[in-house]
């Protein structure tokens, strides 16, 4: 139980352009200042912190029909998928903490250059695999799967800055928890590809031992492949984490949530975590930040070894009267 003797290694991602409300870009920051990478250590874990990336202001980055920001999108998470890459071939389990979730192209693409095909599980209320010609918003942030999707590829327009991303998952290696705002198009989409999904229905059908239970079944089905786990922390109910820039009532309790990471930790193959859409400014008060950077830390937490039963050193000492 005591800490996956895995190492972290802790990429930040300050990054806002795939979407429109400022703050996100503080998550990173937020996130380490509440005591992160403190506590992964208390917990056994080894941890690298190779700190925060720093992007390059673009000018006239103008739209490409209604899709927003691309080139800043697309530069930004090239340096991303760089980093996370050579987190990787450092021998890390990789965190990446943005930022919002258009980060999730960096992060999985330089997660899939290391070689071997992957899981992906993605926790969220949005399913953000709109393409650039689905997209009711032109936010990158809800568009990410879709350019990493290979049944997608076709559906693609050429954008600025985006010729460098190949697809590299494939959508029966792909499973979402907590779906409940999911556009036309995705859901088009997403049964058009046959992808695994337990919206926050089947979470309340099955309850979320048996939906962690069906999603290491669908992922595990021939080989094992490492798991990469983008969530969002608007998976979470609002009433747990408001501070994010586009929250939805009816979501995953704080129990679930955490339920979530400690199954996949339990699994021995994750290999990456993103955590991302913590936005400071969308919450109305100081309490309302601190408990979605609260929750933001202790997901991460449980993905490496933190149990709720708690836990003891193997030399623990009882001290004798
Ligand atoms: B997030 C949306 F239309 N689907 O595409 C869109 F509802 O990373 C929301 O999950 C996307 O927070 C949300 O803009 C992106 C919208
Ligand atoms: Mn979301
Ligand atoms: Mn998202
Ligand atoms: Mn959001």
């Amino acid at each position: 139980a005591l800490g996956q003797l895995r190492s972290v290694g802790l990429i930040g991602a300050p990054f806002s352009k795939g979407q429109a409300r400022d703050g996100v870009q503080l998550g990173p920051d937020l996130i380490r200042t509440a005591g992160l990478v403190h506590r992964l250590r208390e917990q056994g874990c080894e941890v690298k912190d190779y700190g925060n990336l720093t992007f390059e202001d673009v000018s006239n980055d103008e739209p490409i029909g209604n899709t927003k920001s691309p080139r800043a999108v697309g530069r930004a998470n090239q340096q991303l998928a760089n980093a996370v890459q050579r987190v990787k071939s450092d021998g890390h389990t990789c965190v990446m903490l943005g930022g919002d979730h258009s980060l999730a192209i960096g992060s999985i693409h330089g997660h899939a250059a290391c070689g071997s095909e992957l899981s992906v599980v993605w926790v969220d209320a949005h399913a953000d695999i709109n393409t650039p010609l689905t997209t009711p918003t032109g936010n990158i942030h809800g568009q990410p799967m879709s350019y990493l999707i290979h049944e997608l590829h076709t559906k693609i327009p050429v954008l600025p800055d985006f010729s460098w991303i190949k697809p590299c998952i494939a959508a029966k290696d792909i499973v979402y928890i907590g779906l409940r705002d999911v556009d036309p198009g995705e859901h088009y989409i997403l049964k058009h590809l046959g992808i695994k999904t337990f919206s926050m229905t089947e979470v309340d059908r099955l309850g979320i031992a048996k939906v962690m239970e069906q999603t290491c079944d669908h992922i595990f089905s021939k080989v094992k492949k490492p798991i990469h786990l983008s969530y969002d922390i608007d998976a979470l109910d609002p009433s747990v984490t408001p501070a994010t820039g586009t929250p939805v009532v009816g979501g995953l309790t704080y129990r679930e949530g955490v339920y979530i990471t400690e199954h996949i930790c339990q699994t021995g193959l994750l290999s990456a975590v993103d955590i991302v859409e913590v936005n400071p400014k969308q919450g109305r008060t100081e309490e309302e930040v601190r408990s979605t950077v609260n929750a933001a830390v202790d997901l991460v937490l449980s993905c490496f070894g933190r149990v709720r039963e708690g836990s003891h050193q193997n030399d623990y000492k009882m001290p004798e009267p």
